[in-house]
């Protein structure tokens, strides 16, 4: 469709409102599961996302669309600069809710007036299972990391819908392409698939960074590496990506100090200097305190004893969700003495029982040489 392309987006297609097949029974399986963790809003009225014409009864056609926003690098490669952070491509440029509504609402109201129907705009945030429509509607097919994958953009599309009272032509749903790949399967860090197709979000570090509000589970801070916002591992390794191409959208072009920012720096971000950092970016939804928390898991793993100093300044912030991941990323990063000692002063000060607890366990949890390079 002419308007469309003209809007920036990539791929289009229709399909009808009763196209979801099993994915209905296939997320009664994920929520019955508890894989959806502390997203509760994923598992309200959950009737709604299982089936488009309980969530708005007057849709005749779903119209998805696909906007593609394949980074310029490889994101694997920022992986093994320890001291710098990683935030995933989705999230280096502006806030993709924001761009693509916008467009959205300009095609919906074309379409309005094109056809004289009713029609309503949704993405991301709305009870719509988006990636099983998009394959209904032939615009690529849900891979095996879960995501919706395309012969002509690989992993890298956001998708949007429109609904549409209007009676439209149907496209022909995608097939599925995997074959016997497995290679997102393999490359997770903190094996989020108990199967093929399944993903256990609470495992999944783009949950543990991005919609996680609590502590990051101790488990997981190891392999969660330099990654500071969300994570592209499973998406980045799929070889349909090599018929990927750059996303066209300047505004989510990733920006310049977004790429590889120093921890160092992030750490001593204070509110409104987060603010003013990620102005329009979708990092900044999270908020400092636990954006800070990710950056302090990142510098425990870096590796590089000279970052210590940022961990322990920030045994002092306000917020106890800081303070505790300070707790560990010191003791990742400090020989076991001085750990110690700094315990020994912060414990009976520290009035976070929470705080309290993650000094006890990480004094007793803690290998003697942990990432402290030998005298
Ligand atoms: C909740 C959510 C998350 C959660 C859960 C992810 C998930 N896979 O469910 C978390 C926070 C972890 C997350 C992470 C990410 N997300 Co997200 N997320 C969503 C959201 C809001 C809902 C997804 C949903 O309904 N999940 C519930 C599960 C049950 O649904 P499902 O994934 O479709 O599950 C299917 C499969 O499991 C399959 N299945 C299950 N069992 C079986 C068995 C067999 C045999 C078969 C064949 C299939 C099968 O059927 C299920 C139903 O379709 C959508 C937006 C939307 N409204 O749709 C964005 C969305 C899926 N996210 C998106 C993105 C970009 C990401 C990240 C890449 C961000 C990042 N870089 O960090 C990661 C990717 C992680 C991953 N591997 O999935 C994009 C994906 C675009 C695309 N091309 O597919 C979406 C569509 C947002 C958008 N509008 O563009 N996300
Ligand atoms: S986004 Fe990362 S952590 Fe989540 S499933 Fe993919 S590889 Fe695993
Ligand atoms: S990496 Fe392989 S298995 Fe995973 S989605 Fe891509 S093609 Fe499918």
């Amino acid at each position: 469709m002419r308007e469309a392309e003209a809007l920036g987006f990539d791929c289009i297609g229709v399909t009808d409102p009763g196209a979801l097949g099993n994915a209905g029974k296939y997320f009664r399986e994920f929520l019955d599961a508890g894989a959806h963790g502390d997203m509760d809003w994923l598992a309200a009225q959950p009737e709604r996302r299982m089936d488009p014409r309980v969530l708005w009864p007057g849709v005749r056609s779903i119209i998805m669309l696909g906007f593609n926003y394949g980074p310029d690098d490889n994101p694997l490669a920022l992986l093994e600069k320890r001291t710098r952070g990683a935030i995933s491509a989705y999230a280096q440029g502006d806030d993709y809710h924001d761009v693509i509504k916008k467009r959205l609402k300009t095609l919906a109201r074309w379409l309005v007036a094109a056809s004289g129907e009713d029609v309503k705009v949704f993405i991301d945030t709305a009870a719509v299972m988006e990636k099983p429509l998009a394959q209904a509607a032939g615009l690529g097919w849900q891979g095996k990391h879960t995501n919706l994958v395309s012969r002509e953009f690989g992993s890298w599309l956001f998708l949007g819908a429109i609904f549409t009272a209007a009676e439209l032509p149907r496209d022909t749903a995608d097939t599925d392409h995997c074959g016997s790949c497995n290679a997102c399967q393999e490359i997770c860090p903190t094996a989020a698939f108990p199967a093929p197709y399944k993903l256990d979000a609470r495992r999944c570090i783009s949950y543990l960074t991005i919609e996680n509000k609590g502590p990051i589970p101790r488990e997981f801070r190891k392999s969660i590496g330099n990654r500071i916002y969300g994570c592209d591992d499973c998406l980045a390794v799929c070889p349909w990506n090599k018929f990927a191409q750059k996303g066209r959208e300047t505004k989510l072009a990733a920006r310049a100090e977004l790429r590889a920012p120093s921890l160092g720096e992030l750490a001593r971000l204070d509110d409104a200097a987060f603010r003013a950092l990620f102005s329009k970016s979708p990092v900044k939804r999270i908020g400092r305190d636990r954006f800070v928390r990710n950056v302090l898991i990142a510098i425990g793993n870096a590796e590089d004893p000279s970052l210590a100093i940022e961990a322990e300044r920030l045994l002092d912030d306000a917020s106890p969700l800081v303070r505790g991941a300070a707790v560990w990323a010191l003791s990742q990063l400090v020989e076991r003495e001085r750990f110690e000692a700094l315990a020994a002063r912060a414990i009976s000060a520290e009035a976070d029982i929470n705080v309290r607890e993650e000094w006890c366990l990480t004094l007793t949890q803690r290998k003697p040489t942990a990432n402290v390079p030998p005298p």
